[in-house]
């Protein structure tokens, strides 16, 4: 009985080992950017939507944003608001640096994710996936929640 004993708190001890082990890798090399306050802008079938998301760079290199991707819109770019003699405008950018543990904010009247002539309803509470493209990291899909305008 108390051989039993031992081996079962072995066997316990290895797979705690085991599990502390994976959860670091993945914190470490599998999830190379952390996401948060993500969210789109709630709006109807054929208008335009902005999505905004903050950016922290966790893989231990630089990188760059590079575009976004979805079957949300019939095209779907990455933005920067602008001030012009008191004009807000916008435009289409190449790509965001985004060095070794830098954070960045997609936010409004700043940078931002624009969904143009959405081919579906975006409703208040609904989970959608935007696909964010990294030069390095490639295609990252993130989860967003639809937001009241
Ligand atoms: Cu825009």
């Amino acid at each position: 009985m108390k051989k039993i004993f031992s081996v079962l708190m072995l066997f316990s001890v290895l797979l705690t080992a085991c599990g502390a082990g994976m959860s670091a890798k993945s914190a470490a090399s599998d999830v190379p950017f952390g996401f948060t306050g993500a969210g789109v802008m709630a709006a109807k079938t054929g208008e335009v939507s902005g999505a905004f998301v903050t950016i922290k760079n966790n893989s231990g290199q630089a990188d760059r944003l590079i575009g976004a991707a979805s079957d949300l819109s019939e095209m779907t770019q990455v933005h920067e608001t602008t001030m012009e003699n008191n004009v807000m405008s916008m435009r289409e950018v190449a790509g965001i640096d985004l060095p070794a543990g830098a954070i960045l904010e997609l936010k409004h009247g700043s940078y931002h994710i624009m969904l143009m002539n959405l081919k579906k309803d975006l409703k208040d509470g609904e989970m959608v996936t935007i696909t964010l493209k990294f030069e390095k990291a490639g295609d990252v899909p993130v989860s967003m929640m639809v937001m009241p305008k």
